[in-house]
């Protein structure tokens, strides 16, 4: 492991009782640049791609059949760092969405950064924290600026993140279908090819069937959880409660992004484990559920959370209060895909995530694709993200190109 060690003061947080004293989450987190590299910005690119996903992708809140992403470039005197912003075309995961999150990093985020002068990744949230909101265009431009560090000092982003595995076991997300015979079909098909967890989408209209369904079929054996994407209220707690029998891992995100008090008492009302993802924004709301006992679980999303550091600092604060977390995914290029592994390399991540092969989602990648090796996927070794952009390729799937210059 080389020197450069991460600078990430407040991982490992336990909650007291009081803990709703989630300021300590955060305060802990203070950011000191001592003994990082800095890192000069001498322009930023922000590049908008297109990609066409392998069969369209059905969840409760939409179907996407193409990937639209921003992504980030950080140019500095003797190098570049790459990030991807997760926004999606529309607001229909969160708030954000791929145009606001080009013009608030070009209006806002950048403007900062360049009149700060040279920064280090640890410095980045706190001199973003001014501008409310937008976590996903905030972790891009962090991740690029980690890239490019990184990259600098020749350490992979895994040794900077303390992971302590070479590959992570790989889930997979399978979309809301038309019909169980053509769930059951899909499903068979990622279990060939080696996944070794299987998470539904559920909507009302779509939960217990499809899950019956795949238990029946595939045993008792298989790795199953669901996710439900904010589709129910508490007034539901009857019809989830009829998943209960089937052994899941998890329920994700039954209820809507900001009722943690629903998603508590939900918690005394079924058996099936509760694991929040929308709800869980930040450190400190991580802090707020768990003192609440609003979830059993974390998925963790670097783009929801503002960015890997955050995401890092989540991690510790679960694992420290004994919660077992995973990493999430949302159709990343191998940009953020390889950057997802390097996070669920790191030893809290005890469950499998949505860390799945690139062909999943794309036929053809901006990267070299990441493959299923034995149902699991390697964790990149080279310096930063440690992948490597396809010029051929992003060029073709560019749909616009802006450089932003101090
Ligand atoms: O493997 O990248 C993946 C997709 C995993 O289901 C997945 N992501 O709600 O977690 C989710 C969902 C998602 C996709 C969310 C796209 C937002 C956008």
């Amino acid at each position: 492991m080389a020197g450069h060690q991460p600078c990430l003061p407040g991982w490992c947080v336990r909650i007291t009782p009081a803990a709703a004293d989630a300021a300590t989450v955060t305060q802990d987190a203070s950011v000191t640049e001592k003994g990082q590299d800095f890192v000069k910005l001498s322009a930023v690119e922000l590049r908008r791609i297109s990609l066409p996903l392998v069969t369209p992708f059905r969840t409760s809140f939409g179907t996407e059949t193409t990937k639209d992403a921003l992504l980030v470039r950080a140019l500095t005197p003797d190098g570049e760092g790459w990030g991807e912003c997760v926004a999606m075309a529309e607001p229909l995961y969160s708030s954000e969405y791929a145009d606001t999150a080009q013009d608030v990093v070009r209006r806002f985020l950048l403007p900062r950064l360049f009149a700060h002068g040279d920064v280090t990744a640890g410095a980045v949230a706190q001199l973003l924290a001014p501008i409310k909101g937008h976590p996903m265009a905030k972790a891009a431009v962090e991740m690029a600026v980690l890239d490019a560090e990184l990259r600098h000092a020749g350490q992979s982003l895994a040794t900077y993140f303390g992971a302590t595995r070479d590959r992570v076991p790989s889930g997979v997300s399978v979309g809301i279908m038309g019909s169980i015979p053509e769930l059951l079909d899909t499903v068979d098909g990622y279990l060939s090819a080696g996944y070794v967890r299987v998470k539904l989408k559920i909507e009302p209209g779509w939960d217990v069937e499809p899950v019956r369904a795949v238990r029946e079929r595939f045993g008792d054996g298989l790795l199953l959880q669901v996710d439900a994407n904010t589709a129910y209220t508490l007034g539901d707690s009857r019809q989830l409660a009829k998943l209960d029998p089937f052994d899941l891992l998890l329920i994700e995100q039954p209820l809507p992004e900001d009722d943690m008090r629903g998603h508590a008492e939900l918690a005394r009302r079924i058996t099936t484990p509760i694991c929040l993802d929308e709800s869980v924004t930040s450190a400190r709301a991580a802090a707020d559920a768990i003192a609440l006992g609003a979830c059993q679980v974390i998925n963790i999303k670097p783009g929801r959370v503002g960015g890997y550091l955050e995401a890092r600092r989540i991690a510790a604060l679960a694992a420290a209060n004994g919660l077992p977390v995973w990493c999430g995914g949302m159709l990343e290029t191998g940009i953020g895909r390889g950057a997802n592994a390097a996070l669920a390399a790191c030893p809290e991540f005890t469950l499998p995530g949505d860390v799945s092969a690139s062909d999943r989602f794309y036929a053809r990648d901006i990267t070299p694709p990441f493959v299923l090796d034995d149902g699991h996927i390697a964790v990149p070794t080279g310096p930063g993200l440690g992948v490597d952009v396809l010029p051929g390729v992003i060029d073709e799937v560019t749909t616009s190109l802006e450089t932003i210059r101090p």
